[in-house]
């Protein structure tokens, strides 16, 4: 059915729009929002502020200037007249730390080398003389007999330039019979980077410090086999010119780029943080601003450490999918929510001007962010996917209005009928979607058009982070006003009990990961990592919502999670 709506915002009300939207069509499902067309004669303005009801969200946890402090951008700080107190005795903290972690007994006496080996790098070494000299003071003599080329090299070299006499004999158990090194040694890149290093410390007359320059020279100029990004970068750097033999400071500048490409650092995060706070929405007052945990759920999602550009990319859509989801259950008028439906699913900004400031600059920015996705998927992926990503941000703003809708009119779903809904509304099938096409580099027409139709693999994540979603939050969202979630319209379709209704939706999560279970063995034309980011999603959300709602209170268990995980990393590799 068509139905053309022609309004002036300033004489119908709100409110006899939702009754005259409920009253003819109780069945949301007979009308698409899409042939709804709003001609609006008036603009709606930020004055009509004072009607709009507030979800009272509590602040961000995280201090995204101190996000922003993990980058070397001391100075841009100090222009913003930040706090210098804060910022010193920040670092006093780390400095404490660092001095006991050289200070302090490690397991592995390597690792307390390559803390020297970075402090060093990082041009930090005057801060810590004391503690490394004291490490390398008492660094065993009998650890040479065990240790790989790598750490010997690595050894041998830092207690040359802290002014030790080793011998360089210490390198002969590396050596054949006809005092070359053993010819097993050229595919250990890394062995061969520290021997190089360490060769540039040698003494006249030292035969053995002469061949393993030559030998690792040689052998770093013609690497074969599998070598990580990284790691080649490392070797051509050193081949350029050798550690010793740099500027300390130069080289500390590029260390720290380097050092922020390792596959534990955050880069990506430091960047989101520079792109949310540009963005502006983090001063939106009625929308959850929720940034860190927005990248938690993409770690989640996909945590494998070469998909960083889907974790930089779906975070941004993350953060716009909350922002506009409190906009359509909170913050917007009917006759707003419409017209923002209507111009996503044209993909049109041209009359944006009709939306009062706050919720425009929104648009826009769904709008840009989008499309800079686009490009970058077109330049990097020879891929328009722009069209797929307008389409799905269209589905989910009419779930959104569909919901809207239900609340504003009063009326209630059943189960199936708000579930239908309820799994696009939950923005999963978004997220999803955003999982294949940032970590394909063959993006098919074949695979979007089965995505498009959300297959029983997505629906099942999407329901499962629908259900807990509901679990946690519901009780939360009646109380502010929003739609029936599924706990509600189960005790409304069969007068369950809350407690009731609460043990039959976690029966149906239980039932959505047996169905998950069965499609993960196989038929999708899918492939990692977009296989998992199905069952990952719901893990993710299952964390989230372990406990009530962990997204919008960011205090308790997310917060320690981040922290675990982002603040405080253990290394895996
Ligand atoms: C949920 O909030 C929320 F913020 C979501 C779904 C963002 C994260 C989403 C994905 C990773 C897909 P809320 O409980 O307000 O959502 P509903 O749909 O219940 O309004
Ligand atoms: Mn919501
Ligand atoms: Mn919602
Ligand atoms: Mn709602
Ligand atoms: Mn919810």
């Amino acid at each position: 059915m068509a139905l053309q709506v022609v309004f002036s915002p300033s004489l119908v009300s709100t409110a006899r729009l939702a009754s005259l939207r409920s009253s003819k069509h109780p069945n949301s499902n007979t009308y698409t929002v899409s042939s709804i067309r709003c001609i609006a004669t008036t603009t709606t303005t930020d004055n009509t502020a004072e009607n709009r009801r507030s979800a009272n969200y509590l602040p961000r946890v995280w201090d995204y200037d101190l996000v922003q402090s993990f980058d070397s951008d001391y100075n841009v700080k100090t222009e913003k007249q930040c706090d210098d107190q804060k910022y010193a005795s920040q670092v006093d903290k780390i400095k404490e730390d660092v001095k006991c972690l050289i200070d302090g007994v490690m397991e592995v006496p390597l690792a307390k080398l390559e803390l020297i080996d970075t402090v060093q790098r990082l041009g930090l070494k005057y801060h810590f003389e004391k503690e490394i000299k004291k490490a390398l003071d008492s660094d065993g003599n009998n650890a040479w007999f065990c240790d790989t080329l790598y750490a010997t090299a690595l050894r041998f070299r830092l207690l040359r330039q802290h002014g030790y006499d080793v011998p360089e004999d210490v390198f002969e158990r590396f050596m054949d019979d006809k005092g070359s090194f053993k010819a097993g040694l050229c595919g250990d890149v890394k062995g061969l980077l520290s021997l190089y290093e360490a060769s540039f410390f040698g003494f006249e007359g030292e035969r053995i410090i002469d061949e393993a320059k030559t030998f690792a020279t040689t052998q770093l100029k013609d690497i074969k086999g599998d070598t990580s990004p990284s790691l080649a970068r490392k070797v051509s750097h050193a081949l350029d010119m050798p550690l010793h033999w740099r500027l300390t400071r130069v080289e500390a500048r590029w260390f720290i780029d380097t050092y922020e490409q390792e596959e534990d650092m955050n880069p990506t995060l430091l960047q989101l943080a520079k792109w949310w706070v540009d963005l502006g929405l983090d001063k939106m007052s009625f929308a959850r601003d929720r940034l860190m945990e927005h990248y938690l759920w993409c770690n989640g999602i996909v945590s494998e450490p070469q998909y960083g550009a889907f974790r930089d990319m779906a975070t941004k859509i993350i953060c716009l999918i909350t922002t506009i989801d409190d906009i359509y259950d909170v913050y917007g008028s009917m006759e707003e929510l419409e017209l923002f439906t209507d111009c996503v699913d044209r993909w049109d900004i041209s009359e944006i001007d009709k939306l009062p400031l706050s919720i425009r600059t929104v648009l826009l920015a769904l709008y840009n962010t989008s499309n800079e996705i686009g490009y970058w998927t077109l330049k990097e992926r020879g891929f328009n996917i722009i069209p797929y990503l307008s389409k799905t941000w269209a589905d989910l703003c009419k779930a959104y209005f569909k919901e809207a809708g239900w609340f504003h009119g009063g009326y209630k779903p059943t189960l199936d009928e708000y579930l239908d809904n309820a799994v696009v509304s939950i923005a999963a099938p978004l997220m999803l979607f955003c999982g294949y096409f940032l970590t394909t580099n063959n993006i098919t027409e074949e695979a979007l058009n089965d995505i498009d139709k959300l297959p029983s693999i997505m629906r099942c994540s999407s329901l499962l982070i629908r259900l807990t979603n509901d679990l946690g939050t519901s009780s939360d969202e009646l109380e502010r006003g929003d739609n029936l979630k599924s706990v509600q319209c189960y005790m409304n379709e069969t007068g369950a009990t809350e407690e009731e209704a609460r043990a039959y939706i976690n029966g149906l999560v239980h039932k959505t990961w047996k169905i998950m279970n069965k499609d993960l063995l196989g038929g999708y034309p899918f492939s990692e990592p977009f296989l998992s980011a199905n069952p990952n999603l719901g893990r993710t959300a299952q964390c989230f919502y372990q406990y009530g709602d962990g997204h919008g209170v960011p205090d308790r268990w997310t917060k320690d999670h981040l922290t675990a995980l982002l603040v405080q990393p253990i290394h895996f590799n």
